[in-house]
C-alpha cells in the first residue's frame, strides 16, 4: 500500500519539485483527517506550507466498509473546474498525483471549519451571514459556469461525461435520499427519538417526495455541484481579511443546482436545532435566516450572470423565472433530506451529538420535524418561501 504518512510525508514532497520548492525544507508534518474518509496532512517548511490529502481504500469510520480511491481524480476535477469559474471560493489546487491518489492543495490553516465556529458559539453574529453569502455566491457561480448557459451543449455534454462520479453517488443516493426512510442497520437514534423517527418515516409524502428527490438527483445533469456542501465542508474566516472556501469535493458531479443549496440549508436548521436545545432561540431565528441569505445572494449572481448565458433564442428570461422556481423547490427538498440523515443515519453531525443527552433529544425531535416540514413542503404546491422563516416556534410535545 502506497499510504503516506507522517514519516514518509517529506520524502514525498522532496520528489515533487513544484511542491518542494513552495515548501522548502519540511520542520513539521502533522495528519489532521477527521472526516469519514481521508488522510490529511498539514506540511509545514522553510518556505512555506501546504496540505497533501490522500484517499484511503475504505471508509477511514468504518474500515470493512471499501471505497473507491477514484473519488481522488473526481476532486482534482470538481476543484480545478470550480476553481476556474470562482478562485475566491475554493482552495487552490496545486498538484493531483494520479497515481497515488494525492491531492496538493493550498494550506488553509488560518481558516477554521465553520461547524466547529458555529457549534463552539452563544451569541449571533454578522460573521455567519457573511459565510451564507459567500456561499449563495459560490453556488450561483460554479452552478451558472457550468451549466449549459455557461458552457454551451459540446462542452456540457463533455464535461458530464468526464465527471461522473457512480460510486460515491450512489453513497448519497442510499445515506442521504433511501436509507433514512427505510429500515436500515445505518439508522440508530437514540429511543427517545425512536417515536419521531416513525413519524417521519410514516408519512407517505415523506417517502414519496424522497423518491422524486433521489430519480432527480440520478438523472438531472444540470451543473457540476460540490455535492457533500455542508458547514463542516466550509472553511472560514472571519476580521479584517473575511474568506470562506468550499473544500472536500469528492462528491461532486453534474446533479440539480438545488442540490448543494440544500445541503447548505439543512445544515444551518442543524445548528439552529443546537441552538434552540441550549436556550439560544434569538440565535436559533438568525441561523434558519441563514437559509434566506444563501438564497437571496445566489438569486442575484444567477441573476447577474443570466445575460452572459449561451443560446438566448428560447433560453429567454421566463426560462430564468421557472428555473429558479425549480431550484428553490429542489433546495428545500434536499434540504429535508439532508437533516433526516444527520439525525438518523451513518453519518450524524457534532451540532447534535455533542450535546448532553437530554438537549441531544430535543434537538433531535425539532430537527425530524423539520425536516418532514421541508421534504414534504413541495409535494402539493408552489413552496412557500417562508418555510424555513422560523421552524423554531412550534412547541416540542
Ligand atoms: C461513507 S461517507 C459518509 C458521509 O461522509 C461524507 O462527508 C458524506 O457526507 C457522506 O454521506
Ligand atoms: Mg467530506
Amino acid at each position: 500500500m502506497d499510504l503516506l504518512d507522517v514519516e514518509s510525508v517529506p520524502d514525498y514532497v522532496a520528489s515533487l519539485p513544484d511542491l518542494a520548492s513552495r515548501v522548502g525544507t519540511v520542520s513539521q508534518v502533522r495528519e489532521v483527517g477527521d472526516g469519514n474518509l481521508n488522510l490529511v496532512f498539514i506540511v509545514e517548511g522553510s518556505a512555506g506550507s501546504l496540505v497533501l490529502k490522500q484517499s484511503l481504500p475504505y471508509v477511514r469510520t468504518d474500515p470493512s466498509w471499501p471505497m473507491t480511491r477514484e473519488r481522488s481524480s473526481r476532486e482534482a476535477y470538481v476543484l480545478a473546474s470550480h476553481q476556474a469559474i470562482d478562485p475566491a471560493h475554493v482552495p487552490g489546487l496545486l498538484f493531483y498525483d494520479e497515481t497515488r491518489y494525492v491531492l496538493a492543495i493550498e494550506d488553509l490553516s488560518d481558516h477554521r471549519v465553520w461547524r466547529t465556529v458555529l457549534n463552539e458559539r452563544t451569541e449571533a453574529t454578522d460573521d455567519d451571514e457573511l459565510a451564507a453569502a459567500a456561499l449563495g455566491e459560490y453556488i450561483a457561480n460554479v452552478g451558472f459556469g457550468t451549466s449549459v448557459f455557461g458552457v454551451g451543449s459540446a462542452a456540457h455534454k463533455q464535461a458530464v461525461a468526464r465527471a461522473i462520479n457512480p460510486e460515491l453517488c450512489e453513497i448519497t443516493e442510499d445515506l442521504v435520499l433511501t436509507e433514512p426512510f427505510v429500515d436500515h442497520d445505518h439508522n440508530v437514534v437514540h429511543p427517545s427519538n425512536e417515536a419521531d423517527v416513525a413519524e417521519l418515516a410514516g408519512d407517505p409524502d415523506v417517502k414519496h417526495a424522497a423518491g422524486r428527490a433521489k430519480f432527480a438527483f440520478m438523472t438531472r445533469a444540470e451543473s457540476l455541484l460540490h455535492g457533500d456542501l455542508h458547514t463542516g465542508s466550509v472553511f472560514v474566516r472571519f476580521g479584517d481579511d473575511p474568506s470562506v472556501r468550499a473544500f472536500d469535493s469528492e462528491f461532486g458531479f453534474y446533479g440539480p443546482l438545488g442540490f448543494d443549496l440544500g445541503m447548505l440549508w439543512a445544515n444551518y436548521v442543524l445548528a439552529a436545532a443546537r441552538a434552540v436545545a441550549q436556550g439560544q432561540d434569538s440565535r436559533a431565528r438568525r441561523l434558519l435566516g441563514l437559509g434566506r441569505v444563501t438564497w437571496g445572494s445566489f438569486e442575484r449572481t444567477y441573476r447577474d450572470r443570466w445575460p452572459s448565458r449561451q443560446d438566448p433564442r428560447v433560453y429567454g428570461d421566463a426560462v430564468l423565472e421557472s428555473l429558479l422556481t425549480q431550484v428553490w423547490t429542489d433546495a428545500v427538498t434536499y434540504a429535508g433530506a439532508e437533516v433526516a440523515r444527520r439525525v438518523i443515519g451513518f453519518a450524524k453531525v457534532a451540532d447534535i451529538e455533542t450535546l448532553p443527552e437530554d438537549q441531544r433529544v430535543q434537538a433531535a425531535r425539532r430537527a425530524l420535524r423539520a425536516s418532514r416540514v421541508l421534504i414534504t413542503h413541495t409535494l402539493h404546491g408552489r413552496p412557500d418561501p417562508d418555510v424555513l422563516a422560523d421552524l423554531t416556534s412550534e412547541p416540542l410535545g
